[in-house]
């Protein structure tokens, strides 16, 4: 305990009631089958918010976790999509744009088997749910196994993998592409410019945006970006939400690293429900080596996100072999892959250092990472993902470096999060540099992993591919880092799961 002045801080009781304050949050935005990232801003269930939830939720209630990743997978398409909203009726259509009336899912999705019953947006978000359903699982196995929770969503994660590593490998690499910069979860990042540069907008006539009911219009995307994002949205709708259609894909670092380290999750859940999980372990090693081949920058130090149909890619694509080419923007996203057990020991140490360097300042300018390059000409500290620093990010760089071994910059990392959290009022994202609350208050990720950064303080078993991963073999990684072109040749190819 140590004084203040007049006041005495015990940490202990500050760790009460943050615990106490993160689980109101949460309480607030229940709906009683799922819970709202926010109740002004997002009135609805968001696919990635739902899983980053659960995974603190599982420290209030196991079984309240388990249903926020039921309810979600209940709104999964037939082709195996998890839509990034699941739209709540009770909720005014003007509530939110776009609205049901928008995607028209039942409708317009139902060739790619959108449900009948629930209406749901068209496009995806990233796939943390199976990293979340093992950690859920833990939380509570005996809970768990006599609800037969793995047993039920195993299939429907199964099948979200295999439509991402199927029809969304628009590159032919190995990778998911995505589709709308919505899907990626940093809408507005930098990394986007130059794609959505190609795309006409939809007249700023034709919507009404609802954000700005809610949000300072310097903080959010503009009305330019915004007809972009539209124009987009219709078409894939207007395709039948088909992929491979439309004019905008994108190989992201951040969106692929968290389907690896859900893949490395279903071997565990296949190995719970008794069955093999070395063909999913193996295919995610692999996978790190094709986003290492198609998506590392050596020179820069980190991922860059890849522009697939690039006009003018040509000499880009003829250097590296691989198709279209790589957007020169640092955004946090090309760090995100620190969470992967399978980097070679070089690359996390590159990535660390990016980190700490000039354009990220952990440790040194900024206490969190901020969304994107403190010295990029499009840096703005309060401007949707070009700046400002976010949790879930946050979070998962904690996570990695932990499992690297960086325990002090963990250390550091998680105690700024929880400091943050509590002096923002759980803020939906804050200034890098003066933590300044941004967008929402009471941003239900944020009490989340407040509470999951509470419980599991060291959380140096999140990730790991394995117990005892740290003595994984390089040798190994070595050998499937050269098979990168094969496997994109192998997942490329039609077929059922392999795992
Ligand atoms: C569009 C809900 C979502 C997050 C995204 C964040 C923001 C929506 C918006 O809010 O996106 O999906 O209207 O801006 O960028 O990551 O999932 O919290």
């Amino acid at each position: 305990m140590t004084r203040t002045g007049t006041l005495v801080y015990d940490p202990a009781e500050t760790a009460g009631s943050l615990h106490l304050r993160a689980a109101r949050v949460l309480n607030g935005n229940w709906t009683g089958t799922s819970t709202v990232p926010s109740r002004g801003l997002y009135p609805h269930q968001w696919s990635w918010d739902s899983a980053f939830i659960s995974i603190g939720l599982r420290h209030l209630s196991p079984l309240r976790a388990q249903t926020e990743l039921e309810t979600l997978l209940g709104a999964q398409w037939g082709d195996g999509r998890i839509p990034h909203i699941v739209f709540n009726p009770s909720v005014p259509l003007d509530a939110y744009f776009p609205s049901p009336d928008f995607w028209r899912s039942s409708t317009a999705g139902a060739a790619a088997g959108a449900p009948r019953t629930v209406q749901t947006s068209g496009i995806v978000q990233p796939p943390v749910h199976a990293l979340a359903a093992w950690l859920v699982h833990q939380a509570d196995p005996g809970l768990s196994r006599a609800r037969g929770f793995l047993s039920r969503v195993y299939p429907r994660l199964a099948a979200w993998h295999r439509y991402l590593l199927h029809r969304r490998d628009l590159g032919g690499g190995g990778l998911a592409s995505v589709v709308h910069p919505w899907e990626q979860g940093m809408d507005n990042s930098p990394c986007w410019d130059a794609p959505l540069s190609r795309i006409t907008p939809a007249p700023a006539r034709s919507f009404r945006r609802a954000d700005l009911d809610h949000g300072a219009a310097e903080d959010r995307p503009t009305d330019l970006d915004y007809g972009r994002y539209v124009r987009l949205a219709t078409d894939y709708r207007d395709g039948g939400y088909d992929d491979g259609g439309g004019e905008f894909a994108v190989e992201d670092p951040s969106f692929n690293a968290l389907l690896i380290a859900s893949e490395y999750a279903l071997a565990h859940i296949a190995q719970e429900l008794g069955a093999a999980g070395t063909a999913r372990h193996a295919r995610a090693e692999r996978l790190t080596a094709a986003l290492v081949e198609r998506l590392w920058d050596p020179a820069e130090g980190m991922f860059f996100c890849r522009d697939v149909y690039a006009r003018g890619a040509g000499q880009g694509a003829q250097r590296d072999g691989c198709a279209g080419e790589l957007i020169p923007e640092r955004s946090v996203s090309g760090l995100i892959p620190l969470l992967l057990p399978a980097l070679p020991r070089d690359i996390v140490a590159t990535l660390v250092r990016t980190a700490s360097g000039s354009h990220f300042g952990l440790g040194d300018a900024t206490q969190l990472v901020p969304s994107y390059d403190l010295t990029g000409d499009a840096f703005d500290p309060h401007r949707y993902w070009r700046g400002p620093a976010w949790f879930n990010t946050n979070w998962l760089l904690e996570r990695g470096l932990r499992l690297h071994g960086e325990q002090t910059r963990a250390d550091g990392l998680r105690a700024a999060l929880l400091d943050t959290a509590g002096e923002s009022g759980f803020a939906e994202y804050v200034d890098p540099y003066t933590r300044e609350a941004c967008g929402a208050l009471g941003f239900s990720w944020t009490a989340a992993l407040t509470l999951d950064l509470l419980h599991s303080p060291t959380g140096a078993d999140q990730f790991a591919s394995h117990p005892g991963h740290e003595t994984f073999d390089r040798a190994h990684s070595a050998s499937t880092y050269g098979n990168a072109r094969a496997y994109a040749f192998e997942t490329g190819a039609k077929g059922g799961d392999r795992g």
